[in-house]
């Protein structure tokens, strides 16, 4: 009921600032050259595509750490531009799905879709919980710290000041968490967000997971869903070329589930791919990665539901 027209605006951020592996800048254009736009008109979407290649132009020539936040400004810059393009598509009606890129993209995304509809909720799939705050993050990297700032736990920093506050606890939701630092935890805790790691979807099986995440975030099915997917979330025998792998994550079909059974309840409205990194491990590996990318990417708008 959100989404008009069938239109699909694909968004693809060639950004890597949010941490520090060069490749994952790479990891949008790989999977439309691997067809997703095709594939996307192929199921009656009708698509657009913005493949920001002046990214680039956002960096600042110097941008020294704030509060031990690396490359601040050019990550505020990005993130910025992210969420403008990502509320113009939500509020014309549009499914954004935006392409990383590093997570820290989700500052803009997740900025930009609660502009355009203020009542979503966030699904947040990641074996990492990137809610660190500046006082917090120990790497420094601001991939794992998007979602402090658009919850309003980050502090105030003026480079980042354009971000409001625009996501509650009780409107977010994990899948998949293994690796969560100990300050985030208590974070998690001290916040009372609801999380579901790898223990609970061995514990439940990932249909009662989803549910019950549905159950939280989303309970009178009435809200729009944002889904962002970090595909590190995945076991690295299934999403081998990322740049923060974990074992012992979501199965092939868990993770389409995931996909799945959010599409299945019509409220989907946007969906993030995040940290595919083409540069990592061998050709095989990443066509392995860049082609689940892909398909969690239509399992998003549809493919398999009948
Ligand atoms: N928690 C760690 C940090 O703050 C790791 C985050 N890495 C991720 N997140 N890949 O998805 O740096
Ligand atoms: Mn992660
Ligand atoms: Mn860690
Ligand atoms: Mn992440």
């Amino acid at each position: 009921k959100f989404i008009k027209n069938r239109r699909a605006a694909v968004l693809a951020f060639p950004f890597n600032g949010g941490q520090g592996r060069e490749g994952v800048e790479l990891g949008g254009m790989h999977l439309v050259e691997h067809g997703i736009l095709e594939q996307l008109k192929e199921m009656e979407w009708e698509t657009s595509f913005e493949p920001n290649e002046d990214i680039d132009t956002f960096r600042p020539s110097s941008d020294p750490d704030i509060e031990g936040l690396k490359k601040p400004r050019f990550v505020s810059s990005v993130t910025k531009r992210v969420a403008e393009q990502v509320s113009t598509a939500a509020k014309a009606g549009d499914f954004v799905v935006t392409l990383g890129g590093d997570h820290s993209l989700a500052m803009g995304t997740v900025s930009g879709v609660f502009e355009a509809y203020p009542d979503a909720c966030l699904i947040w799939i990641d074996a990492h919980a990137d809610i660190n705050t500046p006082s917090t993050t120990d790497s420094g990297n601001m991939h794992g710290c998007p979602i402090s700032f658009v919850m309003g736990i980050a502090g105030d920093i003026p480079e980042f000041a354009w971000i409001k506050k625009c996501l509650l606890p009780e409107r977010l939701v994990y899948i998949g968490l293994r690796d969560v630092d100990p300050a985030e935890k208590k974070i998690l805790k001290d916040n009372g967000i609801k999380a579901f790691s790898m223990h609970h979807v061995d514990k439940y099986g990932i249909g009662k997971v989803v549910e019950m995440a549905l159950d939280h975030v989303n309970p009178n099915r009435d809200r729009p869903i944002h889904l962002s997917f970090d595909v590190d979330a995945l076991d690295p025998s299934v999403a081998p070329s990322t740049g923060t792998p974990v074992r012992g994550g979501l199965t092939f079909r868990e993770g389409h589930y995931i996909c799945e059974a959010l599409a299945e309840t019509g409220l989907l409205v946007a969906a993030d791919i995040m940290e595919v990194n083409p540069a990592l491990e061998d050709e095989q590996a990443v066509f392995q990665t860049v082609q689940v990318g892909c398909s969690l990417t239509r399992c998003c708008l549809g493919e398999t539901l009948l």
